[in-house]
């Protein structure tokens, strides 16, 4: 249906107001308040302008309350103009624009206020953050949990040059395998990226692909002027033109401007009759206008775009576009970082009828009575319910996580009984985990949980094997309510899909409690996708298994240095490497509870576990015990008060560590042993104390790692082993000044038996015993580890 022309004109009106405001902004970050390091914004203006209209269509008319949004990076200025018109954005923010508390460069769920869906950044990740935001919606409501709600669209806004991501053709894929669903990705195909202009007909292999995807692919290429004069006499002659025109000089030529269009459409298409009198009726600015009224700067052309859509199925958007449409260096290949000067601006600020100091006013300049765009505004279907951020209430977790011991066991074997004793059981916790694995379910131990469980799809579909009768270790069914997602290998997709999830509670009002299992080398495949899920604060488990060189026959690229480092610097995510099922067991029920708490005082988990059997200690778990692993250490064995050396280990090489205290032990005084089950808490409880006592004066509080190491004799040496590299721990010694020596493992790809490898890596027994000889003085030690 075509758009009533009042509502157009207000549309339009605002769309230029957003224009206006997002440039404004930029304008005022870099020559009214410029931050105090000179640097100038750079990347925002052209690439705002490219979407103001596409943004402005789909804010003030198309949206509903329950669709999300993900918003390019270089948008962002866009966005918060919009939300200022919506009195959802402060002025003072706007001022402050990437300034300290300012308006975020980058739209941020976590630290703009302005009701961002999905955060956006680092390019391709919200694109496809929307795609598994509509799978985890699919499976809300497969579980019932939807209630009332309407479902709502996941929406991107795509640059062209953002396309080039592998992680969006990643999940394309995925999405397909999963029946996706409500979910519109609009390119916005200005043909330019940051350095360059886009290849030739990038669009046809775009829209062949979607296709192929079985998206439906809407190409939004001419606005309503366009449309008008193609069908003037001659009007067939200028589309030919425009359509054969190579991306590079298009945007030139809206660059130079009407005459410079004129000269070239007079050269090239030569003395015609019909479409020379089209473009000879027109002034150069007229031109201008008609050259530059692509599709997606074409308020009508957009609206009825996103109207047309009738249907669930995927939908992609190609909206033609100028990057920097409207502004003095519209089409300039530089114009990326581009900026207008201050001349400039005044230029542009008398066009639009903006007095001088009137920049921030809402509706200054445009024709319409401000109650008249107050009142659209407010009567906008995107504002018909307040409430977009949602909540969910916290899910109990019991006391114990149980699990059926045994003497000699993995912490892999151990996650794997945890949760299968929660498939058993019929908590509310086991009711909210959903897992996912990119191909590697059985390999890390999920197997008995999706068999109990099963997978996840929106349509019922039976294991061929188990109706077959064929005997199989693993019968896993498809159904709606499956809480396993299988996932194809690519790791990307595992932690954009963990991000979706782990928001769940904020979206869809549902709480979930994600576990992804993968093989920990391979978290750095994933690791960006990882960093963005922890960036908008998704809550998740990751158990990342086998990890360091304990596959060690599978060498290669199968060993893990650096992920323990890894652990402890990624924000928002807390990191464990236990050595044993029941400190595992112990963080996973505390796991649980930090994926719930609100705010900075949670996070995700991650669990760096492994498949070396090890024999478990038989113990109580006392509530100090518990309190000291999940705090990050506890002493294993405790030293006496004239402690010559201290062992500190993390995770697997437990059995080493035990065996070199015995024989340090038979030479050295009151040796101790320290189980290391998280680095990452220590290290952040160390810095958190520090910082507290620097803040208030007097305070005597020690962190957990200084209460442990404090008693310990000043000339008492620590040697730290780990199966990871050695300055996950090595920073040991700075607690309190002891001399350290930090083993670990800093090469890889060496295949070998563990026993090999432990040696040839120098964190075995012997090599612990000769880093505690040379780091006390004393007769050497008597007994060696004997080789085998
Ligand atoms: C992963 C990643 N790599 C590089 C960048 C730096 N960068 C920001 S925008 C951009 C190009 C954007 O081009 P396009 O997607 O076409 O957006 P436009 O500004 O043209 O709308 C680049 C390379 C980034 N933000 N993220
Ligand atoms: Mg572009």
């Amino acid at each position: 249906m075509p758009i009533e022309p009042a509502r157009l004109e207000i549309l339009s009106a605002l769309a230029r107001k957003v224009l206006w405001l997002s440039s404004w902004t930029i304008h005022h970050a870099n020559h009214i308040r410029p931050n105090a390091d000179g640097l100038k914004v750079g990347g925002h203006q052209a690439s705002s302008a490219s979407l103001a209209t596409i943004m402005s269509a789909l804010y003030f008319s198309v949206l509903r309350p329950e669709d999300r949004v993900a918003v390019k990076p270089h948008a962002s200025p866009v966005f918060h103009a919009i939300q200022y018109l919506f009195g959802r954005q402060s002025r003072d923010k706007l001022e402050n624009f990437r300034g300290f508390k300012g308006a975020q460069s980058y739209p941020s769920r976590t630290k703009d206020t302005d009701d961002v869906d999905f955060s956006t950044g680092s390019v391709g990740l919200g694109v496809a953050q929307t795609l598994f935001a509509s799978l985890v919606q699919d499976y809300v409501k497969a579980h019932g949990w939807m209630k009332d709600r309407p479902e709502g669209r996941m929406i991107a806004l795509v640059g062209d040059a953002e396309m080039d991501e592998g992680n969006i053709f990643e999940a394309l894929l995925e999405g397909w395998k999963h029946g996706l669903r409500n979910t519109w990705w609009v390119v916005d195909y200005n043909r330019q990226s940051l350095d360059a202009v886009v290849r030739e007909g990038l669009w046809e292999k775009f829209e062949s692909m979607f296709r192929n995807f079985g998206w439906d692919v809407v190409i939004v290429k001419y606005g309503r002027l366009m449309q008008a004069a193609f069908a003037e006499p001659g009007g067939e002659a200028l589309r030919k033109w425009i359509d054969a025109c190579p991306n590079a000089l298009y945007a030139a030529l809206c660059f130079q401007g009407g005459a410079a269009f004129r000269k070239h459409l007079r050269d090239e298409i030569g003395d015609q009759g019909a479409v020379s009198q089209l473009i000879e009726r027109r002034s150069d600015d007229e031109l201008l206008a008609l050259m530059s009224n692509l599709g997606g700067h074409d308020m009508a052309s957009m609206i009825e775009a996103f109207e047309s859509i009738d249907h669930d199925r995927p939908v992609c958007f190609i909206a033609y576009t100028i990057k920097g449409i409207g502004l003095p260096f519209q089409g300039h290949k530089d114009n990326h970082a581009g900026l207008m000067t201050v001349a400039q601006m005044e230029k542009w600020r008398g066009a639009q009828n903006i007095r001088p100091g009137h920049e921030w006013e809402k509706f200054e300049g445009l024709p319409q009575q401000p109650a008249a765009l107050e009142a659209f505004l407010e009567e906008a279907p995107f504002n018909r319910d307040d409430r977009r951020r949602l909540n969910a209430p916290v899910i109990e977790v019991p006391e114990r996580l149980a699990f059926t011991p045994a003497p000699v066991m993995s912490t892999q074997q151990g996650f794997g009984l945890v949760l299968n004793e929660l498939a058993r059981g019929d908590t509310e916790l086991a009711s909210r985990i959903v897992t996912a694995s990119p191909d590697v379910t059985v390999s890390t131990n999920l197997g008995a949980w999706v068999n109990r469980r099963g997978l996840f799809a929106r349509a019922e579909k039976a294991d061929l094997f188990r109706s077959e009768k064929i005997p199989s270790t693993f019968n896993w069914d498809f159904s709606p309510k499956g809480q396993h997602i299988e996932l194809g290998i690519a790791e990307m997709n595992l932690f954009i899909l963990m991000s979706a999830l782990g928001l769940s509670a904020q979206i869809n009002g549902e709480r979930l409690l994600p576990i992804a299992t993968l093989y920990d080398p391979f978290i750095e495949r994933g690791l960006d996708a990882l960093n963005y899920a922890c960036y908008q604060d998704a809550r998740f488990m990751v158990a990342a298994t086998p990890s360091g060189i304990t596959l060690a026959p599978e060498g290669g690229a199968h060993q893990s240095i650096a992920t323990p480092l890894i652990g402890m610097a990624q924000d928002g995510l807390a990191s464990f490497e236990p050595a044993f099922v029941d400190e595992l067991a112990v963080i996973m029920g505390w796991g649980f509870q930090h994926m719930q708490r609100e705010g900075g005082e949670g996070g995700s988990v991650y669990l760096r576990l492994s498949t070396r059997s090890i024999e478990q200690p038989q113990r109580m778990m006392s509530p100090d015990l518990q309190k000291g692993i999940t705090d990050g250490a506890y002493w294993l064995r405790k030293p006496g008060p004239n402690c010559d050396v201290v062992v500190a280990y993390t995770g697997t090489v437990a059995p080493e560590a035990i065996e070199a205290i015995g024989l340090i032990g038979e030479s050295r005084r009151d040796v101790g042993l320290l189980a290391i089950t998280s680095a990452d808490r220590l290290h952040a409880g160390w810095t958190a104390a520090r910082q507290l006592r620097r803040d208030r004066r007097g305070t005597q509080y020690l962190s957990h790692i200084e209460q442990l190491l404090t008693p310990l004799p000043r000339d008492c040496g620590i040697v730290t082993v780990i199966d990871g590299h050695p300055a996950a721990l090595g920073w040991l010694g700075s607690v309190r000044g002891h001399r350290v020596e930090a083993l670990g493992v800093e090469h890889f790809g060496q295949t070998g038996t563990i026993g090999d490898l432990y040696r040839h890596h120098g964190i075995d027994a012997n090599a612990i015993i000769d880093a505690a000889e040379s780091l006390t003085a004393g007769a050497p030690v008597r007994h060696r580890k004997m080789a085998v």
